[in-house]
């Protein structure tokens, strides 16, 4: 049954690649091989980096060659990134490692139309710059949008030379945007901008425009989650199966407790008590100094940051929450546990014993593609 279903699916993707290959390419003069061996990585290097990719997006491992070409083929994908009103951590999260990552050479070798962190061109060339991606990839390409957006006192975000408001800018970018991503936990969710009292009326993206959106939180996203869903949609031209947040669930299915490299502490009763004592120094459960990686789902502990390096809890502070709604409010304080704050109730006995998917009583639509890939997945999961 699981065979069945995997090899319609690889023969599905394998079909679409192959019409993907037909496609102009946006960026011919940047090739992923050539930029990877400038880069001093070699081929067996990339074999492994989709071989970890393919394993993230819970897809069987006889789909890496078609990781490897979807990969490959990333320069027919027009992306257009937006910023409103954030830190730009998340495009940090992406770009900003010392040595150049797969990841960040793959999103270099994107056809990133329109990026104003890292564009040359401000003012009217940027606005021109603008406009002439949407219009020359008018249906085609991917939009992603970083950061809260001020509603109905819009005016609290203008952007560029003729001070559109973000707003604006953002239902205008996506009238012609064949897939819409939410970059972070402030345009998925609304985030610090949008913490109590909120000041700006800041909303996220989904607030703003009526089309349905893929929710990549985190206050950052690891650069794995940015592009595993970049390279998901190029493979399968659909939307991944979302929680009931709108969130990927190959990415945001588990909590950071279920995976957690301290949780064999948490079991046997042994907590950090106060930040520097003899059981934070022996790596003990943080969930006494307010680690909430019991309510949040995401998948930090398996891919982690800034080139699998580390991610918080392996740095030894608890989870903050990051890449849940409303967590500036619904989390902090983040040095207490959740038991001890007024904020508790909010979550209602959920979180430590319900899964994402039981939170919300409301699953967001799923493309069949999205629905089979999750199918396969989930029955060899079960096999195991
Ligand atoms: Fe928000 Fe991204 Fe946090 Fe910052 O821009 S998710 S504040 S890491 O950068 O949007
Ligand atoms: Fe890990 Fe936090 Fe759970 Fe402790 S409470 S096991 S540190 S996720
Ligand atoms: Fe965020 Fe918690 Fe991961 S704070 S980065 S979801 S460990």
């Amino acid at each position: 049954m699981e065979d069945k279903h995997a090899k319609h699916l690889f023969s599905m993707v394998s079909k679409r690649l192959k019409e993907l290959e037909k496609m102009p390419i946006h960026n011919e003069h940047k090739n992923l091989m050539d930029e990877l061996h400038k880069n001093g990585l070699t081929r067996r290097d990339f074999m492994k980096w989709a071989g970890a990719m393919t394993a993230a997006l819970s897809l069987p491992a006889s789909f890496v060659p078609l990781t490897l070409k979807a990969a490959e083929m990333a320069n027919r994908t027009p992306v257009i990134w937006l910023h409103m009103a954030e830190c730009t951590g998340c495009s940090e999260s992406l770009l900003r490692t010392e040595d150049p990552t797969i990841d960040s050479i793959l999103f270099d070798i994107i056809n990133l139309e329109y990026h104003e962190t890292i564009m040359a061109a401000s003012g009217y060339q940027a606005t021109q710059n603008l406009e002439s991606a949407i219009k020359k990839h008018y249906g085609n390409y991917i939009l992603m949008v970083e950061g809260g957006i001020p509603k109905d006192t819009e005016y609290f975000l203008t952007i560029g030379a003729e001070g559109t408001t973000g707003a604006q800018e953002c239902r205008h970018a996506s009238e012609g945007a064949l897939a819409i991503f939410t970059i972070g936990t402030c345009s998925s969710f609304g985030g610090v901008q949008a913490a109590y009292p909120n000041p700006t009326n800041a909303q996220p993206l989904d607030k703003i425009i009526s089309k349905p959106v893929i929710k990549v939180p985190g206050c950052p996203p690891s650069e794995k989650n940015i592009v595993g869903n970049v390279l998901y949609f190029v493979m399968f031209g659909t939307t991944p199966p979302l929680d009931a947040f709108g969130r990927p669930t190959w990415a945001y299915g588990h909590r950071i407790h279920d995976l957690c490299e301290r949780r064999g502490h948490f079991d046997a009763g042994e907590f950090v008590q106060a930040f520097g004592d003899e059981n934070a120094e022996k790596g003990y459960c943080l969930y006494k100094v307010g680690c909430k990686g019991p309510y949040t789902f995401n998948n930090c502990s398996k891919l982690r940051f800034n080139s699998h390096t580390s991610w918080p809890i392996q740095a030894g502070h608890g989870c903050i929450g990051c890449s849940e709604p409303n967590f500036w409010d619904t989390m902090a304080p983040f040095e207490r546990p959740i038991g001890n704050t007024p904020f508790h109730t909010a979550f209602n006995g959920y979180g430590a014993d319900k899964t994402a998917d039981t939170i919300g009583t409301v699953i967001l639509a799923t493309a069949a593609v999205g629905i089979a890939a999750h199918a396969v997945v989930s029955s060899m999961v079960k096999a195991k």
